[in-house]
Formats: C-alpha cells, sequence, structure tokens
C-alpha cells in the first residue's frame, strides 16, 4: 500500500503501559516510547528529552515520496527516507496499545492515511456478482426508500415520487413536487422518518423552482398510492445548475442527514455563514440537535465540494465520499471518500486530492481520474459474504461500481479497492441495501450525460 500522508494524534498518552515501538531494530535505530502519562522518542538508543510527549500533544507522521517527516505539534523532530513502512506499523502498534488512533478522525486532525490511485478507476472485481432489473421505464430515479411490508419509493428528478410494489411500478406518481429541475438540480433525496411505520411521515430533498434547495416532510397515505405535503423543515440552501448534494440518510442516532454541495461557489464550503458544501444534521422534527458541533446551527462537517454519498460505520464514523473538483483552481479529477467525526472540516477549497492541513481532513482514498462518485452504502448484508462490511460507492462518469474494504482498526485505512459492472448499466447514481439485505444501485443514463435507451433508467438488485 502506498500512503502519501499518514497522521495520527495522540490524545489519551494517559494509561498506557509500558511499550516500544520498534519495526525493525537492526535497521532503524528509531522508536516510540508509551509509558503511562507521556511518550518520548528514542534515536540511536538515546532518549531524546526534546521530544517527550503528554496527553494532548499532536505526533504527526507525514509521509511524501517515501521521505517520512515525524512532527511533534507542527514542528519536524525526525525525517527518514528509510521505511517509508514504519508509520503503518506505529499506526497498528498505537491501535494495539489503545492509543486512540480513531480520535484522529475527530475534529481538527486528520485520519492515518490516504491511498491515491494514480491511473484508472480501480481494478476489475474478483467476486462473481450479477445483477438484475428490479425495474425499468424510470427518469433518473435518484434515491430509495423501503417501505415496510415491501413497497419501494423511488424518487425521479424531475419531480416524482413513485411506487414500485411487487416488482411494478405504479403508473400515477405518489407525489408530483414543483422543481427547478436544471442540470443537476431537481427532486433528489429521500428517507423514512425513524417511526414511520406509526406516523409514515417522510423526508424530501429538491430544489426549488424559485431556486434554492429545500427539506420537506411529506406524510405517505395508508394505501402508499398518495402522499401529502406536511412541514418545511429546511430553506435556502443555495442551489445552482452544479452541486446540489442531496443525500438524505438517518444515521444510526436516529437523526436526519443532509449532504450538500458548494453549489458551484467553492468558497461556500468553508463558509460558517451558509448551509452549501456541508452535511447537515437534523433531529425529524427539523429541529437543531442540541449536541450538534456548532450551537443552534444544522452544520455537521464543513469543507464539502458536492456530496451524495453518506453511511457510517459500526462505530458511529460517517463515512462520506465527496466530489473532487471540475477545473476550479486548474485542479480536475481526485474524487474522495471520507471518514469523519462531528465538526470535521473535509478542506474544500483549501485542500484536495491526498493534501492535509491543520484542521482538515484527508481522504482515505482519493482517485486521480474522476469517478465521480453517486450514492454510497457499507454492505451488511449476507447474499455477498466477501462483501460484507465493504464499501459499494455508485459511480456516474465512470460508470461501475467501486467496492473498498477499510480497517476500522487502524483508523479506517483503506485496505483494498475494486470495481464491478464497468460500462455494463452506465451511470449509477443511488446505491443502497434494501432490508432483505441485498444491495439495490440505480442507473441514471436519462439524466442529460448518459445514454438514454428505449429502457430508460432502471434499478438493479445485485446479488451473487
Ligand atoms: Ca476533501
Amino acid at each position: 500500500m502506498n500512503f502519501t500522508a499518514i497522521e495520527t494524534t495522540l490524545l489519551r498518552v494517559a494509561g498506557l503501559t509500558h511499550a516500544f515501538l520498534d519495526p525493525t531494530p537492526q535497521n532503524i535505530d528509531f522508536g516510540i516510547h508509551l509509558q503511562s502519562g507521556f511518550a518520548e522518542v528514542r534515536e540511536n538508543g538515546v532518549y531524546r528529552a526534546d521530544t517527550t510527549f503528554v496527553t494532548g500533544d499532536v505526533l504527526r507522521i507525514n509521509v511524501q515520496s517515501g521521505v517520512v517527516h515525524y512532527l511533534k505539534n507542527g514542528d519536524v523532530f525526525y525525517t527518514s527516507s528509510a521505511a517509508p513502512s514504519f508509520p503503518l506499523f506505529l499506526a497498528a502498534a498505537l491501535a494495539d496499545l489503545g492509543a486512540t488512533i480513531t480520535d484522529a478522525t475527530t475534529a481538527g486532525s486528520s485520519r492515518l492515511g490516504c491511498v491515491l490511485v494514480e491511473s484508472g478507476i480501480s481494478p476489475p472485481g474478483s467476486v462473481p456478482v450479477r445483477a438484475d432489473a428490479v425495474v425499468s421505464g424510470l427518469e433518473v430515479p435518484w434515491a430509495l426508500a423501503f417501505l415496510p411490508g415491501g413497497d419501494i419509493l423511488v424518487t425521479e428528478r424531475p419531480g416524482r415520487v413513485r411506487l414500485l410494489r411487487d416488482g411494478v411500478l405504479q403508473p400515477e406518481p405518489v407525489a408530483t413536487i414543483p422543481t427547478g429541475e436544471t442540470g443537476e438540480g431537481g427532486l433528489m433525496g429521500i428517507a423514512l422518518h425513524p417511526a414511520f411505520a406509526s406516523n409514515r411521515l417522510f423526508f424530501l430533498y429538491y430544489t426549488a423552482p424559485a431556486g434554492s434547495n429545500r427539506l420537506d416532510r411529506w406524510q405517505l397515505s395508508e394505501d402508499h398510492a398518495s402522499a401529502v405535503f406536511e412541514s418545511l423543515l429546511l430553506d435556502g440552501i443555495p442551489s445552482s445548475p452544479r452541486h446540489n448534494g442531496g443525500r438524505l440518510r438517518i444515521g444510526p442516532d436516529g437523526m436526519l442527514y443532509v449532504g450538500t454541495g458548494d453549489p458551484g461557489t467553492a468558497d461556500n464550503s468553508q463558509d460558517p455563514r451558509t448551509l452549501a458544501g456541508k452535511g447537515l444534521r437534523l433531529r425529524p422534527d427539523g429541529a437543531v440537535p442540541a449536541d450538534n458541533p456548532f450551537p443552534g446551527s444544522p452544520i455537521f462537517v464543513t469543507g464539502v465540494r458536492n456530496t451524495q454519498g453518506l453511511d457510517w460505520t459500526d462505530d458511529g464514523t460517517l463515512a462520506i465520499t465527496d466530489h473532487g473538483p471540475t477545473g476550479e483552481l486548474g485542479r480536475t479529477g481526485h474524487d474522495e471518500l471520507n471518514f469523519v467525526r462531528a465538526g470535521a472540516n473535509l478542506g474544500w477549497p483549501t485542500i484536495y486530492g491526498c493534501e492535509g492541513g491543520a484542521g482538515l481532513v484527508t481522504p482515505a482514498i482519493v482517485w486521480r481520474n474522476a469517478v465521480p462518485p453517486g450514492g454510497m452504502a457499507i454492505y451488511r448484508g449476507s447474499s455477498i459474504p466477501e462483501w460484507t462490511g465493504s464499501i459499494l460507492i455508485g459511480s456516474l462518469g465512470a460508470q461501475r461500481l467501486v467496492r473498498v474494504t477499510f480497517d476500522p482498526a487502524a483508523g479506517f485505512a483503506v485496505t483494498s479497492h475494486e470495481s464491478y459492472f464497468a460500462g455494463q448499466f452506465g451511470r449509477l447514481r443511488e446505491v443502497i441495501q434494501g432490508p432483505d439485505g441485498q444491495l439495490y444501485v440505480t442507473t441514471s443514463n436519462c439524466d442529460g450525460r448518459g445514454t438514454c435507451g428505449a429502457e430508460g433508467d432502471r434499478i438493479l438488485r445485485i446479488s451473487r
């Protein structure tokens, strides 16, 4: 594995027992000695008094072009070109010792490393999976919601909520939403209220005709055939024909998460006064949760360019994809996957690709060539056992399903990546696991950027 940057943070050194990290002592007489309450660095057999760490100090290990820089609170104290694998060993050893490597993903610090995919997208996958069309004849199916009893709601970007029952698309829309459907805007995300089984409420995210992205709450009829507007939860999320975000997901904490976009104005992403270029977190009643990272604000993470993919690891860490640039500041490509916590800054436009910076998150993996990521899900089903625990990302422009594996015990370091169905089904948008444990994917070939055949867009079910 190639790391271009590895960072870790000694946040809770206190409590660690005596340990010494030195992966190849015969070659490198350099290590970090962890004791209760502090850590210190040994070089050529001598402990360096100037590199004693105490709780709260930041140890950063940065690898660039094979040269390893060790920094204490931002200052380089040791440089080595001998062992580019050492930081990975150190990270694993720190994790084994109980150091809070996962805390390196909290706001203000970066995760462990970044895999840069230099060419292509990801190599062909090794698991023999198949994709079957559940239904065709759709127009830009942007998001799916699985109802109790087996029905499926699907949003079509021009502004329709459709009902799929027993594999049959019902001809009459459940609801028609007036939208400003230009470019990438229109009706996008859908998510069910956590208490949907009793209240039949659901959320929609769309570009309103007047020109802003909105979050509504609707109520479905008992027979699921129609729906009525219930309340407006959020308005004024800046929109444009580009970068409207649009993904809605209920998190493991029962909160509603919303991915937005910059929308074509990069400076929005670092501006705390706008909801553009952010990840948002709301209570299902639309109120701001008391424990949000910025008091009184729905903003959960900042520095987002345009996200359509959200899911959570088993420990509640948010996995989030973001679209890399398409020409801004002379930059292109570099789509990314990040693991973040509340208050994290994903860096756009200050950094991009595998770059890092103070208080900015370095992604886990970056593709130099444009993916760009549609929906994303962590697969928890068992029908494709090799995929259990993997992240699956729908690729729009590169027309494939990308699978990424990661190691939760090593700061979510990416351990492999591969891709499936390259060019077979065109552009892929939504990726979500159904209650049946199967993975569902939608195509997006009728969105003006693909080839919309006679069959229109489809919902695919992936199985082994
Ligand atoms: Ca970023």
